[in-house]
């Protein structure tokens, strides 16, 4: 099984992001998954645009996208169920876009469900020890236009698409999770892959 997993650079004005901190550390396999990292720049349109591309030129074609995001003020490591077809941003990205009130696919539906299995990898993470819930709201920044733009670009394909928050990282605020344990909570939702 290829699976293609994504963290993002920082945005905000920070100097770290949670997400691509713990992604760059996983293994280039774990059991079947053959893991292919990918960091992402926080810009609406161009983050996708970067997975879809980076899709394309692997060899053989992964089955699996999960990108993975940096959700600050969350306790824990939340899959999402859900992207919905807007871009709403509060602050600006990376490349000075603050996009308002506007649809990402103006043919597009509202919304679309992650095509893997949230439930089953929140229980996953939990039965290590490690906080996680589903969470049904990516936000309307970039995060959310990845996870939606990547579920519309996969709809009718075999690609399966999903998403997880992970909270701060240590020293980058409150609540966080030491980088050990996200790692970890990770490699718990990817098994969950490996089992289907
Ligand atoms: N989190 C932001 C974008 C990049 C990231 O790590 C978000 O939740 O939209």
């Amino acid at each position: 099984m290829k699976l293609l997993i994504t963290g993002f650079d920082p945005f905000g004005g920070e100097t770290a992001n949670a997400s691509w901190d713990v992604v760059k550390e996983l293994p280039e396999s774990l059991g079947n998954v053959q893991i292919t990292k990918l960091q992402i720049p926080t810009v609406f349109e161009e983050a996708a645009a970067c997975v879809i591309r980076a899709a394309q030129q692997l060899q053989p074609q992964p089955q699996v996208i999960l990108c993975i995001g940096q959700a600050g003020g969350r306790d824990a490591v939340t899959p999402e169920r859900i992207g919905i077809n807007l871009r709403d941003a509060s602050i600006c990205d990376n490349a000075g876009n603050c996009p308002r009130e506007e649809r990402i696919d103006p043919q597009g539906p509202d919304g679309l469900f992650a095509t893997v299995p949230v439930a089953e990898m929140v229980e996953a993470i939990r039965s290590a020890g490690l906080p996680a819930r589903v969470s049904n709201t990516a936000g309307t920044f970039v995060c959310n236009d990845v996870l939606y733009t990547l579920l519309n670009h996969y709809r009718d394909t075999s690609v399966r698409v999903g998403f997880i928050h992970v909270p701060w990282g240590y020293g980058q605020g409150t609540p966080f999770l030491a980088m050990e344990n996200t790692f970890k909570a990770l490699c718990q939702a990817i098994r969950v892959l490996d089992k289907e």
